[in-house]
């Protein structure tokens, strides 16, 4: 019996599922991922770009930088897996927890999604937290319509700094945020984690959540992860591909085959 075939089995007797999602779940929407090779971060030290110091050392790099990337995430669409996890809530109770800030799950239709590392599209000032005034949207047309180098996308009402409203290394995550998903991945008869490198705590840590309830626990990359040995079973392949073939897999009367 195949990976995918275990599992379609294993959802047909479940009632609840749990979904993690990373930055492999959005590169068929030409996302890029961080860590692969020609990845966000291939040529950059993550910590210059993504945590408070390297913000406050260079504001007008790291706001651009989200710009660029706030710009890719406007243009990009949901493909066919977001769809089909999104098409998953008509057969079972489905919780996504994703690390991803594009918002594709949403936009795919799924209903409820955790964002762990917060939303691009959203952002506030550093100083007053006031998150009504232009964002750093401005800063892409700036750059759209000058051609010329960015300055700084300051706040309207007292002139702090304006970041996007995701989760840096060593911030907090969104309050609420993880309690509700180790909540839903500890109520989950099984756990996917889709397209997620599992090497940023505390999203790596509900595999064992769910494992210590007893989920059925499966890893679906396009090569195995640093944690791949910690599941029960693991697909092999891209989540654009596998997806829309477990819900159909899953949809179908017929029982899937097996393959030695
Ligand atoms: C496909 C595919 C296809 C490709 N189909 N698959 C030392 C100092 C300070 C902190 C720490 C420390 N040591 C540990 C920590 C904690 C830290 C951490 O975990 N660091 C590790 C890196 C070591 N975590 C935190 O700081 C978190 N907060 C926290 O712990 O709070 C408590 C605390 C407070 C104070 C001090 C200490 C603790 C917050 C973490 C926030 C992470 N933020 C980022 C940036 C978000 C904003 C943005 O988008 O810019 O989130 S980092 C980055 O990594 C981003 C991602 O969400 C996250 C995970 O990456 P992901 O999604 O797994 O992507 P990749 O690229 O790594 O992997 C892609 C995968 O897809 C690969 O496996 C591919 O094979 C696969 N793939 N195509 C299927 N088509
Ligand atoms: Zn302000």
């Amino acid at each position: 019996m195949t990976a995918t075939a275990r599992l379609v089995s294993m959802l047909r007797s479940s009632s609840s599922l749990s979904v993690l999602t990373g930055a492999g779940m959005s590169a068929e929407s030409g996302i890029p991922t961080f860590r692969d090779a020609g990845g966000l971060w291939e040529d950059e030290d993550p910590v210059s770009l993504a945590s408070v110091d390297g913000f406050l050392a260079n504001p007008a790099r790291v706001q651009r930088w989200y710009a660029e990337r706030l710009r890719g995430v406007m243009d990009a669409q949901p493909h066919s897996g977001h769809v089909a996890l999104a098409e998953l809530e008509s057969e079972l109770d489905v919780t996504v927890v994703t690390q991803n800030v594009d918002g594709l799950h949403s936009r795919a239709g799924s209903t409820n999604v955790l964002e762990m590392h917060g939303n691009i599209t959203r952002h506030f000032c550093v100083e007053c937290q006031d998150n009504t005034g232009p964002g750093l949207s401005t800063l892409t047309s700036t750059v759209d319509t000058a051609g010329s180098a960015p300055g700084l996308v300051q706040c309207t009402l007292c002139g702090g700094l304006i970041r996007p409203a995701v989760v840096w290394f060593g911030e907090m995550l969104p309050h609420g945020v993880f309690s509700r998903a180790v909540e839903a991945v500890a109520e989950s008869d099984v756990f996917l984690s889709i397209g997620t490198s599992s090497s940023v705590y505390p999203a790596s840590s509900l595999i064992e959540v769910a494992q210590s309830n007893g989920a059925y626990t499966v890893e679906i990359n396009v090569a195995p992860s640093v944690a791949a040995s910690r599941f029960d079973d693991s697909i092999t392949g891209r989540a654009g591909q596998v997806l829309p073939k477990l819900v159909s897999e899953l949809r179908s009367t017929v029982s899937a085959p097996e393959t030695t």
